[in-house]
């Protein structure tokens, strides 16, 4: 009779045991990734010019932020220059192609200029 309780005690076991590792391993599949941002959640904005200034442009907060310029976009317009948090981030946008790389940002409204100062734009963050 005690080793027949002994031999469930341990079957018991190894089934939680068994269960156990299942649900682990099940669980590392669809593990989230680490803060608000989910890989490839990058939000992308497209500077357009109006005058000798930018368009504001609205984007949300807490995903990266991928900016390029569209045709109207002339001169040194090309070349948007952010100060965030005491770091510069600034490209020349030559083409649509190029791309100005912004890290995730929390609500606010962000001025930025042409790296000459003299176009300005805010990018607002929602
Ligand atoms: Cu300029």
């Amino acid at each position: 009779m005690g080793n027949k309780i002994t031999i469930i005690g341990i079957l018991v076991l190894v089934a939680l045991f068994a269960g156990f590792v299942f649900a682990k391993s099940g669980s590392t599949d669809s593990a989230p990734i680490t803060g608000n941002v989910v890989a490839g959640e990058i939000q992308k904005v497209v500077l357009s010019q109006a005058d000798l200034n930018y368009k504001d442009s609205i984007v949300q907060a807490g995903k990266p932020i991928a900016i390029s310029a569209d045709g109207s976009v002339k001169g040194c317009l090309r070349a948007p220059s952010f100060n965030i948090g005491g770091k510069r981030y600034t490209k020349y946008l030559q083409s649509a192609n190029d791309v100005l790389e912004l890290p995730a940002l929390e609500k606010g409204t962000y001025s930025f200029s042409c790296t000459m100062g003299m176009g300005r734009g805010k990018l607002i963050v929602e």
